[in-house]
């Protein structure tokens, strides 16, 4: 049983012990036992929130189909996506659902475990450049590889292609693992780029997290050539690497501009009872793996079995049991006005979408959305918002599809 549920039946069991009429904390959303029941939230809402059911109706239309482990999507002008899948193809989705050939031009892949081609983005200024980006697992000849970002002009047709593609990024050093390489890519306010990264799930890459000679866990902030903004907040210190913008992350693959303060929230893969939402801020310290709420997922305490240290930040809030996180957005639309401000957040081992109220820097309250997907329940790996105001999921299969939420008829 959780903090927040045992006080709120502790609560409830009291005012019914002397007759008076309370508000208990109403129940969060997830049913499962607590991984790290123990633990304390450091304050109060930090986890486990309470279920809010909006009951928004809602029609859910398969957009596409027969994608291999689709990814990330990106709306291109015009009623057009471009989608990833991570075996290493990048397709065009026609506003009917027809999927071009793989686009060509793309430099080798690595799609080996978690690895492949990962996210990809638009340049702020796609309209009059054409520049799209990508994040990628690539390999070296020394058998390590390692996450890397790539940019190229995006050429559409019969048969769609990238030219004068060019990687301006790669996490340093290398490493022998299939795992763990975040990513999500994007842009701030000012046009540079934030890409989110993972540790290697490997015990060697945890012990670089922080570190600051090394870009294992994580988040960097680049110019859109891959030069190094000047106001990154640890440049011209010895021994850091100027990309970093934040350390101490553990695996990322959720992450979006908050589009009312313009900063970068992100929700990343934790131990097990120990999924994270973050606000990823200049130069901060997010712990890990030095805290963590949470167990390993072999079952035993984290480094020091500790959630908190001076110098370090609390998560905004955190998840256990865990939802797997991949791919969010910052509602803005308006075919759903009862979730405009929601975080959405694709949940991969909950199958299902994670809606999250917020005010301000907290969570308020948490509703879980297509839980009753048709055939069955399927991992969801990325959610964006579409021009027109429609909510896009990306399902992980073998037979992934992009579906689309739109109000009910
Ligand atoms: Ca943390």
């Amino acid at each position: 049983m959780s903090q927040t549920r045992f006080f709120g039946t502790l609560a409830l069991g009291l005012c019914a012990a002397v007759g008076v009429i309370a508000y208990a904390q109403q129940a969060g959303v997830d049913t499962r036992p607590a991984n790290a029941p123990d633990q304390k939230p450091a304050f109060a809402g930090q986890t486990d929130a309470p279920e809010r059911l909006t009951n928004v109706a809602f029609d859910v239309v398969t957009v596409a189909q027969g994608l291999e482990t689709p990814w990330g999507l990106a709306f291109l002008p015009g009623g057009k996506m471009l989608v990833t899948e991570k075996p290493g193809r990048l397709r065009v989705v026609a506003a009917d659902g027809t999927l071009s050939a793989p686009v060509a031009g793309l430099p080798p892949i690595a799609t080996r475990g978690q690895g492949g081609l990962l996210d990809v983005a638009l340049d702020p200024t796609f309209a009059t450049n054409q520049l799209i980006y990508w994040s990628f697992a690539e390999a070296r000849e020394d058998t390590t590889n390692h996450t890397a970002v790539a940019r190229g002009t995006f050429v559409d047709g019969a048969e769609p292609r990238v030219e004068h593609a060019q990687v301006i990024y790669r996490q340093a050093p290398s490493m022998r693992s299939n795992g763990h390489f975040g990513s999500r890519l994007a842009f701030g306010r000012d046009g540079t780029l934030f890409v989110t990264q993972g540790d290697r799930q490997i015990e060697a890459g945890r012990l670089l997290v922080q570190q600051m000679d090394t870009l294992q866990g994580k988040i960097v902030r680049i110019n859109s050539d891959g030069s190094i903004p000047k106001d990154n907040p640890f440049v011209g210190k010895e021994g850091v690497r100027p990309e970093i913008w934040s350390l101490g992350h553990r695996n990322v693959q959720a992450a979006a501009i908050n589009p009312t303060t313009g900063e970068l929230w992100e929700v990343e893969h934790g131990t097990r009872g120990g999924d994270e939402l973050n606000i990823a801020r200049k130069g901060k310290n997010y712990g890990w793996p030095v805290v963590a709420y949470g167990i390993e997922y072999q079952g035993k305490p984290i480094t020091g079995g500790i959630t908190a240290q001076d110098g370090m930040e609390q998560p905004a809030y955190y998840w256990d049991p865990v939802i797997a996180p991949s791919g969010m957005m910052f509602y803005t639309g308006n075919l759903f006005p009862a979730w405009k401000g929601s975080l959405f957040i694709g949940g991969l081992l909950t199958t299902n979408l994670v809606r999250l109220d917020l005010k301000g820097d907290r969570v308020v309250s948490e509703e879980r959305l297509l839980k009753d997907l048709q055939p069955k329940a399927e991992r969801i790996r990325d959610v964006r918002q579409g021009p027109e105001g429609a909510i896009y999921v990306l399902t992980d299969n073998a037979q992934g599809r992009i579906l689309k939420l739109v109000p009910k008829k």
